[in-house]
């Protein structure tokens, strides 16, 4: 065990970015600069905290999270690989992939202006290939800095071309999602999970009553948040997604729900820049693809 630790702990940045023991005993990189605070565990390369310099966290993360391996962490910033939701033909497969759950490594700390920028890796393994054939790597770069900018690398490492699904599925905290509103997607057209996956067009700003589940469809456009109650303002621009998903449980969902408190859907919505459904995306061998969503918050 002590190997495995001093392979961690060479990656440290004295004062700046260090390998810590997090919930349920699982590590984490703790990263505290200048310009912002966060953390992101090895388990999924899972981020669960930014906190730019002088602001409130901007990420939700539930009270009753589980923090074991085999579980997702509920908030944070889940990545979902190689499928979104449910394995189309196996009910067995895990929601939204395998990779959320798989022990990633550390590839790189390294400080990035204000910032800095951890990078984690996986790769296909037996383990992986129980449940998709696919060679393939995965690069996760987190900058964390007065702005968050998630990078996520998929490379074609076998000799087929694969297609897959990808979503960065984030949790932002917000003061009460009745105030919220969310722009960016008026006129674009979307799949309502919530009314069998009916195809229906975005009218104006979209306001949270109830369970909304939309995956937004050829949308390349940037995501404002604006939440009165925080008095905070978040903008989620993207590169390289052209599905945009939006989702909050709603009273009823967050009941079924163990590791979701049941008042927590006030606190919370999914913004996740993806590449889902109509827009999953073919990789040939050896190719690469860089998916990228930048976040920055401003007061008002
Ligand atoms: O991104 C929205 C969604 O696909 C919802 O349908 C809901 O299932 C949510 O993801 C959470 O999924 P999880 O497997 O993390 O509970």
């Amino acid at each position: 065990m002590a190997s495995a630790h001093a392979e961690l702990y060479r990656f440290e940045i004295p004062g700046t970015a260090s390998v810590v023991e997090g919930n349920g005993g699982l590590q984490k990189v703790r990263v505290t600069t200048p310009g912002a605070a966060g953390e992101i565990y090895l388990h999924g390369a899972h981020l669960t905290s930014w906190k730019p310099a002088g602001r409130e966290e901007v990420l939700f993360l539930s009270a009753l999270s589980q923090w074991e391996l085999g579980r997702a962490i509920r908030g944070g910033v889940p990545i979902c690989f190689p499928w979104f939701g449910g394995k189309a033909d196996d009910p067995k497969a895990p929601a939204h992939g395998f990779v959320r759950t798989k022990a990633w490594r550390i590839e790189s700390i390294a400080q990035a202006g204000d910032g800095v920028t951890v990078s984690m890796f996986t790769e296909s393994d037996d383990d992986t290939k129980r449940w998709w054939p696919a060679d393939f790597r995965l690069s996760y770069r987190v900058t964390f800095a007065s702005e968050l900018r998630l990078e996520l690398v998929v490379t074609n490492t076998g000799k087929t071309s694969l297609r897959f699904e990808e979503a960065l599925h984030a949790y932002h905290r917000v003061g009460n999602i009745l105030d919220t509103r969310v722009s960016g997607l008026d006129t674009v057209q979307y799949i309502d999970k919530t009314d069998s996956n009916r195809k229906k067009i975005q009218h104006g700003e979209i306001a949270i009553v109830s369970e909304t589940d939309r995956i937004y469809l050829n949308t390349i456009d940037a995501i404002k948040l604006e939440d009165p109650v925080l008095r905070r303002r978040t903008h989620v621009a993207k590169e390289n997604s052209r599905t945009t998903v939006v989702w909050n449980p709603g009273a009823q969902k967050a009941r079924s729900l163990s590791d979701f408190a049941d008042d927590e859907w006030i606190q919370m919505i999914c913004i996740e820049t993806s590449n889902v459904a109509d827009f999953a995306l073919d990789l040939a061998p050896g190719q690469q693809h860089e998916m990228k969503a930048v976040v920055s918050v401003a007061g008002f």
